[in-house]
C-alpha cells in the first residue's frame, strides 16, 4: 500500500527541497541525494504508485506514456542521449528504499569502456 509520507511524496508536496532537472504535469526529475555515478538523477511520476508493477498495472495509459516522455525529456536535458543507464529497483530485497515508483538515470564516462 502506498505511504503518503515517503520521501518522494514529501518532495512532490514541496516539503523536502530537491535539485530539479525536469518537471511537468506528470513527472518530476531531480538529482539523487547520494549519487553513485557522475550524473545520477531520479525520475518519478506525480501519481501515487509504489513500484514498476503498481505503475504499469494501475496507471492509465496516458499517464504511463507521459512518464516515459518525461524520462526521455530528462535524458535529453542532461545531454545523455547515448550514454546512460536506467534502473528501477523493485522491492526491499532488490534495494528499493523509497516506495514511490522511480527510475534511476545514471551516467559515467566509464560506461563506454565497460562494454
Ligand atoms: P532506491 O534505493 O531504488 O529506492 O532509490 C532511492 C534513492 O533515493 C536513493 O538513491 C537515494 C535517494 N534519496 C533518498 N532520499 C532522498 C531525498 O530526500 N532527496 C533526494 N534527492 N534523493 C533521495
Amino acid at each position: 500500500m502506498y505511504d503518503k509520507n515517503n520521501v518522494f511524496a514529501k518532495i512532490l508536496r514541496g516539503e523536502i527541497p530537491n535539485k530539479t532537472v525536469y518537471s511537468d504535469d506528470n513527472v518530476l526529475a531531480f538529482y539523487d541525494v547520494a549519487p553513485r555515478a557522475r550524473v545520477h538523477v531520479l525520475v518519478i511520476p506525480r501519481g501515487e504508485y509504489t513500484d514498476i508493477f503498481d505503475f504499469t498495472k494501475n496507471a492509465p495509459a496516458d499517464v504511463q506514456l507521459a512518464f516515459w516522455n518525461g524520462v526521455r525529456n530528462t535524458v535529453e536535458k542532461l545531454g545523455l542521449r547515448d550514454n546512460f543507464r536506467t534502473v528501477a529497483n523493485t522491492g526491499r530485497g532488490a534495494g528499493q528504499s523509497v516506495m514511490h515508483f522511480h527510475i534511476h538515470i545514471m551516467s559515467d564516462e566509464r560506461f563506454s569502456e565497460d562494454f
